[in-house]
């Protein structure tokens, strides 16, 4: 059963994680990076081609906008993966300066909300079912804007979006603390995005990115908390020792996302219906293989969350054995899954060890070697 569900895990990668990215203060290029969406996905079909299980690509619009994006559907069939979530972006716009949805001026708010709604004519394209809201709106200084009024208006944008929604389609309200905002975000929490959600209706719900709490924040009750109201709607996945660090899944705190898992599995969310989405950016590690490796962190999560011996848990926990239960936990998560892993990948057809597979391929000096010249593909920011 554990293997069954290994074998089928759905890990989206993001096409943004493919190009280069920094921070404020250097953006460093590498070589072989990606210069169009179609390259993008010819990289992300090498993660799903090593692990097996990233057969889904997020797009970000516009870096991933084209003419045709029916053909780039088709372009990701061909390699063997699909188009997952479409991610809007009204952060980059010089006319967003005071913020998109949220912003004093109705025509600076009209025009981000035309965005979203071409965001879901783009998901009707490609076949997606998932639009992913991120906003950066916020304010930097007390007194900047009505906070109140900023709320109407996320709001009014949001149930606009919610309307235009199709039958199977979703969208994903996405939190975070601050940054770009330093004073106040105007969906800063869970809670103010699952408030939101909830007055919507079914096809409205929250999105958790790892990297977007308090420090100290206890992300995997936020989890049990959404999964229980049924508005858990996926995971932005990364990791952080600071703040949004977007570093790989698993690797700055391997032990929270363990026990994140375990309350998506514990809350029944192991499902096609929670998104498990990478969101990252590897600044100075090399992108393809930094995404097989964060695949692997989720896998590892997974597997070890899976071992649960939940029947012993529940026992413990109604006996208020506190130490006996924490046991429970820390066996599955004390367990060496790696070799489990390594036969789930075998029972896939592939390589138990998708890291040294996939640098014996050649494909990173091949791509480093064709891809010279026109421009690399980046945030642009
Ligand atoms: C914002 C965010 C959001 C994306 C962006 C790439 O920090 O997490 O999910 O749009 O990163
Ligand atoms: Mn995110």
């Amino acid at each position: 059963m554990i293997k069954d569900s290994l074998r089928g895990q759905v890990i989206e990668t993001p096409s943004w994680a493919y190009g280069n990215s920094g921070t404020r203060f250097k953006v460093f290029a590498q070589r072989g990076v990606p210069r169009d969406p179609f390259e993008k996905l010819a990289d992300a079909a090498q993660v799903h081609a090593f692990t097996g299980v990233a057969p889904q690509v997020a797009l970000h619009i516009p870096w991933d906008r084209v003419d045709d994006y029916a053909a780039l559907a088709a372009h990701a069939s061909e390699l063997g993966v699909r188009i997952g979530a479409i991610n809007s972006n009204v952060f980059q716009d010089d006319d967003y300066m005071l913020g998109s949805v949220t912003h004093p001026d109705a025509r600076v708010r009209a025009k981000a909300l035309a965005h979203l709604l071409d965001c879901v004519d783009i998901m009707d394209a490609t076949g997606s079912d998932t639009l992913k809201l991120w906003f950066s709106d916020g304010i930097n200084y007390p007194g900047q804007d009505d906070i109140r009024a900023r709320q109407d208006r996320l709001a009014e944008a949001l149930g606009r979006v919610y309307e235009r929604l199709g039958e199977n389609q979703r969208f994903l309200l996405e939190y975070k603390l601050f940054e770009p905002a330093f004073y106040a975000t105007d969906v800063p929490d869970w809670g103010t995005a699952y408030a939101h959600c909830l007055k919507l209706g079914p096809k409205a719900q929250v999105v958790v990115d790892t990297g977007h709490h308090a420090p100290g924040t206890n992300i995997e009750f936020i989890v049990a908390f959404l999964l229980r109201e049924g508005k858990l709607g996926g995971f932005d996945f990364n990791s952080r020792f600071y703040a949004d660090d977007d570093l790989m899944a698993g690797a700055a705190d391997p032990f929270q996302l363990f026990r994140i898992m375990v309350e998506v599995i514990g809350g029944g969310g192991f499902t096609e219906d929670v998104a498990f989405m990478l969101d990252q950016c590897h600044n100075i590690e090399p992108k393809i293989a930094g995404q097989i490796r964060s695949v692997m962190n989720v896998q590892e999560a997974t597997a070890k969350a899976l071992l649960v011996d939940r029947e012993a848990l529940a026992a413990a926990q109604s006996a208020g054995d506190v130490l006996g239960a924490n046991a429970v936990v820390m066996d599955a998560y004390n367990t060496d899954v790696r070799p489990l892993l390594a036969e789930v990948r075998t029972d896939l057809g592939l390589d138990p060890d998708p890291m040294a597979a996939y640098a014996r391929s050649g494909y990173f000096e091949k791509i480093a070697a064709d891809r010279v010249g026109g421009a690399q593909a980046g945030w642009g920011a």
